[in-house]
């Protein structure tokens, strides 16, 4: 084992595979039937995703980094020395550009990923240690809400949760509610939260972005159920189902299913689980929500957050802000 003095990841798992498995079995057995995204990102997941971040047609990833580039020196003079706490970390790359700015200020470099995919995390915390030779990394494997529970109190004066990417996309307005709830709890007066929203653009932008011409995200959509088969002893079989993504104009938020390509039945072993298809039925795996950006400032505000700086891209395709509790 090699030891880092520089670097400690810790794990918390949901404690037994039933326990975890509660959110599946509520999910399948809903009519219609829905899984939640977070078990798209097992480590294969995690490297799916990296491939759509580099899509022609994925604008987010290289949107946001580019609002970074411009203004993470920005973001790191409001607000001077902090813990960069991360949700959904992934491989760090274009934390890379924050980490970069606060560098160049001279200030002392603590961050904290939190990421889903163990893998994942490990791999680029080691590769950070190597790029960045004053950082400390305490990263924690778990999700959100665990996570959030977890944290101790921040060794800097200040801490700044980033959840960048517009992962807040993935979460139903009730379920952002909480969301936020929990991001006020893991911080003190005067930290930071700074968040990266998708904002509303025309359909033609969008559908291809979640339906791309290489078939990535159809891949990454239908990884999830090799994943469920791999922790549940389950016999999804991939040829079976096939990739739909949408824009829902009504509700600006694409949606992303799975079709069953004929009737069939699935079994997932230790979840207990039988499941029975017909041809044409969906399971809902993801909604990706696209934003106002005076919308979430204004829900950022009745959970105490107060927005101190909106910046965008010359499209206004995405919003970074960067709010104050
Ligand atoms: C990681 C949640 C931001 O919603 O755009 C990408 C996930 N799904 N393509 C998104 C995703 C399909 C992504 N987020």
């Amino acid at each position: 084992i090699q030891v880092n003095p520089r670097l400690k990841i810790e794990t918390f798992r949901e404690k037994c595979p039933v326990a975890a498995g509660e959110d599946v079995i509520k999910g399948l057995t809903q009519t219609p039937k829905t899984l939640p995204s977070k078990y798209f990102y097992d480590d294969h997941g995690s490297l799916l995703f990296e491939k759509i971040c580099a899509l022609p047609e994925y604008y987010v990833t290289r949107t946001e980094t580019k609002i970074l580039q411009n203004y993470a020196s920005e973001i790191a003079h409001l607000t001077g020395p902090c813990e960069i706490v991360e949700l959904g970390s992934g491989s760090s790359t274009k934390t890379r550009i924050l980490l970069d700015a606060y560098q160049e200020l001279g200030h002392p470099l603590h961050y904290l990923p939190i990421d889903i995919s163990g893998g994942i995390l490990e791999q680029s915390a080691y590769s950070l240690l190597e790029d960045y030779p004053t950082l400390h990394i305490h990263g924690i494997v778990s999700t959100y809400e665990t996570a959030l529970k977890h944290l101790n109190a921040s060794p800097l004066p200040a801490r700044m949760i980033g959840f960048i990417g517009s992962t807040l996309g993935n979460l139903k307005p009730d379920e952002c509610h909480i969301f936020f709830s929990h991001i006020v709890e893991a911080l003190q007066p005067g930290d930071y939260f700074l968040l990266g929203a998708d904002l509303h653009k025309p359909k033609s932008i969008l559908e291809p972005a979640y339906d791309d011409s290489q078939g990535i995200t159809a891949q990454f959509n239908l990884n999830m159920l090799r994943h469920l088969n791999h922790l549940f002893e389950g016999d999804f079989n991939l040829q079976q189902f096939e990739h739909l993504a949408f824009y829902n104009e009504t509700d600006h938020k694409i949606e992303m299913h799975l079709k069953s390509l004929r009737s069939q039945t699935v079994e997932l072993k230790k979840l207990n689980l039988t499941l029975e298809f017909t041809a044409g039925e969906t399971i809902h795996t993801e909604i990706s929500r696209k934003f106002e950006i005076q919308q979430i400032q204004q829900e950022l505000l009745d959970f105490g957050l107060v927005s101190l700086h909106t910046w965008t891209d010359e499209n206004q395709w995405l919003g970074l802000m960067l709010c104050q509790l």
